[in-house]
């Protein structure tokens, strides 16, 4: 017997109903990354869908060497590359319907895209022109979101308020491997499974955080483990596997729509390039990891599928070559242009209302650009 149970001081008692436990197992990830292509159920993938996933991939590949291009021509300030990422940045886009929310992070310029939007607006931000680019209440799109994590308890508030106000809206958060030891992440999850939010959390597992690799992220056996903590379904997926992170990102979206609350997403996958233009991966990685990876690439895992069900032919391969090329020529002949630009702009869409130091400081840009106007103006 204890101290406390002779003192009489400790009545175990039934734990009261408000602290029911769930069962943790329906919601542990599997062991292995789950998997379609390569596999035999991917015998009964609809050809339609394998067809559109490729064009759609070859077209993302595309779009992320030609952005990566642009940096080195001094058009493009930086670019946060997804080559290797395409499957999670296609099938994120693919997974909403237009009425539900993407949370973007900085590098998932290609999901922005793959939901409609212009492929020169949405490099705005990086070019360092504008603020977001986009009205993202057109889009139903967050900004690609910098600050790391932040993006997700901005997800888990608009899900839950649509839930409140009755609306059909699922949010759909996207984060890389590092962002998940963020507070941010804690504090979304927490809420979202206590709200039972209709939120999916699609963490893109690519290996690193610039040059940290993921064992010293963290400890967890996999970062899928982390949901059943918080109380939801942890799901782990082959990321570079199109229809597989469609099939699972489908069910999460459909779950969250259902009311049947959060999901968390893991995809296994690699980043290829490095972590921007201004990173030199050679010096934390060995090329023979990195070359590994290319025969378990996104667009190459399709394509083998294609192929062994007599799928892809030259007519195919042709047209989505040519889209993917004619969507990289006008890429490049925009991104040429010089934008025209209102310096005053810095101050429009900051706040609802202005700040006081915000109205000196246009005041002051104003004058000097007034200035700058008339000393041209006397110069010629
Ligand atoms: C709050 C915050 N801290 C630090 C940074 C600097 N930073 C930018 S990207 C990055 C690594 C993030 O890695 P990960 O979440 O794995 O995403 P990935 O870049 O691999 O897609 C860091 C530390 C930041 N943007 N925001």
């Amino acid at each position: 017997m204890t101290v406390m149970e002779q003192r009489g001081a400790y009545r175990p008692a039934p734990p009261p109903a408000w602290q029911a436990r769930t069962d943790p197992a329906p919601l542990l990830p599997d062991a292995a990354p789950y998997r379609v292509l390569g596999t035999d159920a991917a015998s009964e993938v609809a050809p339609e869908l394998l067809l559109r996933l490729h064009a759609e991939l070859v077209r993302g590949r595309r779009y992320n060497t030609q952005a990566t291009a642009l940096t080195k021509q001094g058009r493009l300030a930086v670019y946060p590359s997804s080559t290797g990422q395409e499957a999670c940045e296609i099938a994120a886009a693919l997974a909403l319907q237009e009425r539900d929310w993407l949370f973007p992070s900085y590098r998932d310029t290609l999901a922005a895209v793959a939901r409609g939007l212009d492929p020169v607006r949405a490099l705005t931000l990086l070019r360092g022109d504008w603020h977001t680019g986009y009205d993202p209440r057109e889009y139903r799109m967050a900004p690609l979101c910098t600050p790391l994590a932040t993006q997700l308890p901005h997800a888990v508030g608009l899900a839950h308020a649509a839930r409140l106000k009755g609306d059909d809206v699922v949010a759909l958060a996207m984060i890389g491997d590092g962002g998940t030891s963020e507070g941010d992440f804690h504090e979304a999850l927490n809420f979202a499974a206590v709200w039972q939010a209709p939120a999916v959390f699609l963490v893109q597992n690519n290996g690193f955080a610039i040059s940290v690799p993921l064992a010293k992220q963290t400890a967890a056996p996999s970062l899928a483990h982390k949901a059943v903590g918080y109380g939801m379904p942890g799901r782990l997926v082959d990321g570079n596997d199109a229809v597989a992170v469609l099939e699972v990102l489908g069910e999460a979206v459909r779950r969250a729509r259902e009311g049947g609350g959060p999901t968390l997403v893991e995809a296994v996958t690699y980043r290829m390039d490095a972590h921007t233009n201004a990173d030199d991966a050679t010096r934390y990685r060995p090329d023979e990891e990195v070359e590994a990876w290319r025969d378990h690439d996104p667009v190459l895992l399709v394509e083998r599928e294609l192929t062994a069900r007599g799928l892809l032919d030259e007519e195919h391969s042709r047209a989505v070559r040519e889209d993917a090329e004619a969507m990289a020529a006008d890429l490049r002949e925009r991104m040429n242009q010089d934008p025209v630009l209102d310096p005053m702009d810095l101050f429009t869409h900051v706040y609802a209302e202005q700040t006081t130091q915000l109205r000196e400081q246009a005041a002051q840009l104003r004058a000097e650009l007034e200035a700058e106007a008339e000393t041209d103006g006397a110069d010629r």
